[in-house]
Parts: C-alpha cells; sequence; structure tokens
C-alpha cells in the first residue's frame, strides 16, 4: 500500500532526506514533481499548499483526528519560525538597529509578511484558533513571532488584516501569555514600505494583500 504522497521539485534539498528514510523504510511514496515555471503545475502545487512550498507530504489513509491536529500545529509552528520570523526580522531589525546575520532585502520580506499575513487571515476566517476551535501551542507560538510585526507595522497590519489582528489581541489578553509577553505596545518608528506593483508571489494565487 501506497504510504503517502510527496509534492516536490526535483532537485530539493528538503525532500533528499525524506525519500532516503522512505526508502530504507519500505516505505512506498507516490512522488509529484512541480514546476514553479509551469503556471499549471504551481497551480496544482497551490492547492496542497498555499505557499508554494516544497516538500508537502500527504498521508494516503488520513490520519486520526488527534494525529492530524498534531501534525496541523507543527506545520504553523514551522511556518512561524520557518517563514514568517525571518521576514519579520528582515523588516524590523534594521529599524531598531538590531544585528541581523544575513541582511535581506526589506521589500522582499515585506512580500512575504503580506502574504504570510494574508494566509493566516483566510485562516482565521475558517477557524476560530489556527488549527480549529481550540487554543493551541500553534496560537501561542505564531502570535509571539508577531509581536514585532504588530508593534511596529501596526499601521500597515491592524487595517490588512483585521481578523488576524483580532486574534493576536485575543492570545496577547490572555494572562498567561501576557504575563510573559508584556503588553502589545505601538510604536511610531519609521519604518519600510512596500513600494511599486507587487512582483508575482510564488505563494497564494490571488496576491498578498494591497501594496502601502
Ligand atoms: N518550512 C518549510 C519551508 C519549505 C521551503 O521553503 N521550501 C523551498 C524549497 S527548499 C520552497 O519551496 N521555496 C519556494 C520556491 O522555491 O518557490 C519546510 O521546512 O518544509
Amino acid at each position: 500500500m501506497v504510504f503517502g504522497t510527496i509534492y516536490t521539485r526535483n532537485p530539493n534539498p528538503r525532500t533528499t532526506a525524506i525519500l532516503a528514510v522512505a526508502k530504507a523504510q519500505g516505505l512506498s511514496l507516490d512522488i509529484t514533481y512541480h514546476d514553479r515555471d509551469d503556471p499549471k503545475s504551481h497551480q496544482e502545487l497551490l492547492k496542497v499548499n498555499p505557499l508554494g512550498q516544497v516538500p508537502v507530504f500527504r498521508g494516503s489513509d488520513g490520519y486520526g483526528s488527534t494525529q492530524q491536529e498534531y501534525y496541523s500545529v507543527i506545520r504553523w509552528m514551522s511556518f512561524a519560525n520557518g517563514d514568517l520570523l525571518p521576514a519579520i526580522g528582515g523588516i524590523i531589525l534594521p529599524v531598531i538597529r538590531q544585528p541581523i546575520d544575513v541582511r535581506m532585502d526589506d521589500q522582499d520580506c515585506l512580500r512575504v509578511l503580506r502574504r504570510d499575513c494574508q494566509l493566516m487571515e483566510e485562516q482565521l476566517q475558517k477557524s476560530r484558533y489556527l488549527v480549529g476551535d481550540q487554543l493551541t501551542l500553534a496560537d501561542l507560538f505564531t502570535v509571539a513571532m508577531l509581536q514585532g510585526a504588530y508593534v511596529l507595522l501596526h499601521q500597515v497590519l491592524k487595517p490588512a488584516y483585521p481578523r488576524l489582528t483580532e486574534w493576536v489581541n485575543e492570545v496577547f489578553a490572555m494572562p498567561m501569555f501576557q504575563s510573559i509577553a508584556g503588553p502589545l505596545h505601538e510604536l511610531n518608528l519609521p519604518v519600510p514600505a512596500l513600494l511599486g506593483i507587487e512582483k508575482r508571489p510564488r505563494g497564494l494565487s490571488n496576491g498578498s494583500g494591497s501594496t502601502s
């Protein structure tokens, strides 16, 4: 029986170890290769991952609901850690004159931040929290990642992502969170703005919010 499907590109460094372990374990995997330069192929990938990133794994026999929730929590935390926070850091660390290991282009970071906020906005319109209607670690972790963005970019984020903002405020209102994170201050420092026409984002097909 096929264990599941891996959606990836060829080659892709994040996929190599997965395929090696699957092979060593005798697990049969379907592999679907996507081409980011082929719009049809890219649209298919967006159906399984709205960020347009690979690899994506989809199990063929489904998960028990508890396991599915567990993987969804991990997926959101990985998104916050690997995608969202580097974009936020690339924008705000230079503003607050903190060191950054690899200097990033603030326009690219703003585009990624917009895309990621749009993704969360859409999810939070479907469910009260990131994973269903119960608070999970994914909410606490992701809101913590967003704190700096809301402190410095609140003028952009609040009108553009109302549901996201409501959820951030709800988590910040929780005493167990606020006792560690402190209150959500708003600073009005000069911050970079997204300029010009947005490049086609690799993720969400319907754009990443309006430019500012
Ligand atoms: N946090 C994700 C990140 C996945 C990721 O960024 N994948 C890269 C390829 S290694 C990607 O698809 N980037 C978008 C692109 O290449 O268009 C993970 O660890 O799986």
